[in-house]
């Protein structure tokens, strides 16, 4: 058996050659800083609930009416995380079958849209997401799509998506991105729903916990249905749901399944279940008011040694570096960076002059070291790594110099304490 720090018998009794990939990306996620902003390592209470028996069960249907005998104890899981993502919401219907963010927007574009209905969304080069009507998505080849994007200040130009909104008349306004870092107004984006007699869906993918803890405004009041995934800031298994109006609840329900899913994934369903109550806790606002603490601060350590951030700053867990003055489209610094066990991903800045593929920035997200405790000093720390190397004459032997730093970093706020 290998020496990682965590292993698996039962596991390596049987098929050794996975259980040596399983353990060589635990001992990946514990020697490298994982600054994807979308990325978070989950609590092991929530990988227990995921590496249980629930897995064997099939339930299609919902709580009290499956197609599959013997799902009493798993109409128990599946009511408990309703039960605790609708009180974490304040929601009035929640369905917590979606495997996937995109499976939770193609469930409520079906509940609302007809194939060449219009959607009003946030363009994908500005930080929008490829299921909110990006070219190559099932979105966009299904929907007629009209895009709005950010300002030359990197902020969302309401009166823009207003004038848009009245030009175009959408069935369907999407609020939400993967990658905008300020305040997300969603009682602006109802009123324009409104005015031209749209649905509004929140796509709070990213932001989902910050807004459970209160430190981003919810988009429930205003929205007709909001969706998210589980597993970002949010801290849970990789997976989805959707929050609705009591009056979309049979609609949405149908349209997740039998419309566009089967069997539910049970044993994920009890890990988000987990996840909706460790949220609910104390300690989670804490956590996320951390997060958003060592963005703030890692910005401002960008900023102050020359690095612009796209929008001046941030307000959540994430912002986009501009760098486009130093040398490097996203992916040379991406793996620049991964010389010193840094992990970061390319991304397109608003009105990128280079191709997706290259990108003129990264984005940099702090709800994984925030996990594994780094501080604000740590981050401000990793920030000016990030400069140096980016600066330097020699920019890979300066990340491997760096490397150590970085693995001491690691040794001492371990993933898995
Ligand atoms: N792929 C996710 C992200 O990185 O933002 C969104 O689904």
């Amino acid at each position: 058996m290998s020496d990682s720090l965590f292993q698996h018998p039962a596991l390596f009794a049987v098929d050794p050659e996975m259980a040596a990939a399983i353990e060589a990306e635990e001992k990946r996620q514990e020697e490298h800083l994982e600054l994807i902003a979308s990325e978070n390592h989950c609590p092991a209470a929530v990988l227990d609930a995921m590496g249980s028996v629930l897995t064997d069960k099939y339930a299609e249907g919902y709580p009290g009416n499956r197609h599959y005998a013997g799902c009493e104890c798993v109409d128990v899981v599946e009511r408990i995380a309703i039960a605790r993502v609708k009180k974490l919401f304040n929601a009035e219907h929640a369905n917590v079958q979606p495997h996937s963010g995109s499976q939770a927007n193609m469930a409520v574009y079906n509940a609302v849209l007809q194939s060449g209905s219009r959607i009003l969304s946030m363009a994908f080069a500005h930080g929008g997401h490829l299921t909110h009507g990006h070219s190559r998505n099932f979105s966009g080849q299904l929907y007629e799509v009209v895009s709005y994007g950010v300002n030359e200040n990197g902020l969302i130009d309401y009166s823009k998506v207003h004038e848009l909104a009245c030009q175009h008349n959408p069935a369907l306004i999407v609020a939400g991105a993967s990658a905008y870092s300020r305040i997300i107004d969603f009682e602006a984006f109802r009123a324009i729903a409104d005015e031209v007699g749209a649905y509004l869906m929140a796509d709070i993918a990213h932001i989902a916990g910050l807004v459970a803890a209160g430190l981003h405004p919810s988009p429930v009041p205003h929205a007709d249905f909001v969706t998210s995934t589980t597993h970002k800031t949010l801290r849970g298994p990789r997976g989805a749901f959707v929050l609705c109006r009591q009056e979309h609840a049979a609609r949405l329900d149908s349209a997740v399944m039998p419309g566009i899913q089967g069997g539910p994934m049970m044993h994920v369903i009890a890990a988000k279940a987990v996840a909706f109550g460790l949220a609910m806790q104390p300690e989670f606002r804490a956590y996320q008011e951390h997060i958003v603490a060592n963005a703030r601060a890692m910005a401002r350590e960008f900023q102050e040694k020359g690095l612009p951030v796209v929008s001046g700053g941030t307000d959540t867990h994430m912002f986009l570096l501009d760098l486009s003055e130093t040398g490097y489209n996203g992916q040379q610094a991406c793996d620049l960076l991964a010389e010193a066990n840094i992990t970061a991903n390319r991304n397109a800045i608003p009105n990128d002059p280079r191709r997706p593929g290259e990108a003129s920035g990264i984005r940099i997200g702090t709800p994984a070291l925030t996990s594994r405790g780094l501080g604000q000093e740590e981050v401000r720390a990793v920030a000016r790594h990030i400069v140096t190397i980016l600066r330097s004459d020699d920019p890979v032997e300066t990340a491997r110099r760096i490397k150590p730093q970085v693995l001491d970093l690691c040794r001492q706020f371990p993933v898995r304490h």
